[in-house]
């Protein structure tokens, strides 16, 4: 199964998303927050992709109002958590995060909210943020997250978009 993961997309660039997964092709997309309208462009193009999402710090009003804070996916074997990072303290550490997918049997948690893309396991967690798709933080290029999920075997692989999108 191929997961895409997106974050951060907050209205800029959206077709670069399109672009990717028209390319990529994946089984699941998963977006962590901010903001939610982008997710809904998602779904009005690919209506039978399986799209998840969470809410973010950006995501309130009416049309987020459905959207929970936290989401448990299950890919075959393997559990997901899924939240934007504000209310877990991300900017400081991934601790309360990992304490949480763990309490909760996940092998992967998954966080946007920094415009920082990072792999780390945590006690054979993965903990992951796919950076933002549109306004990375840091001076590196606009970045999205792809997960290899073949039974129990995890490839996570951030990927960095070049000058083509
Ligand atoms: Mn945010």
């Amino acid at each position: 199964m191929k997961l895409l993961v997106f974050s951060d997309s907050h209205r800029r660039n959206t077709s670069d998303m399109l672009s990717i997964i028209d390319e990529e092709k994946p089984d699941v997309v998963l977006h962590l927050g901010d903001v939610v309208d982008d997710v809904e462009d998602i779904r009005s193009v690919y209506p039978d992709l399986k799209v998840y999402n969470v809410r973010g710090n950006n995501d309130y009003g009416w049309h987020a109002q459905d959207v929970q804070d936290n989401l448990i996916v299950c890919v075959g074997q393997i559990k997901l958590l899924l939240t934007h990072g504000h209310l877990y303290g991300v900017r400081r550490n991934t601790k309360a995060l990992a304490a949480t997918a763990r309490k909760h049997g996940c092998q992967i948690a998954l966080y946007g909210h920094t415009h920082e893309a990072r792999l780390n396991w945590d006690g054979g967690i993965l903990i992951a943020n796919p950076g933002s798709i549109s306004l990375p933080y840091v001076a590196a290029p606009p970045s999205y997250l792809r997960l290899v999920i073949e039974g129990t075997q995890i490839q996570p692989e951030i990927v960095y978009l070049d000058q083509t999108y």
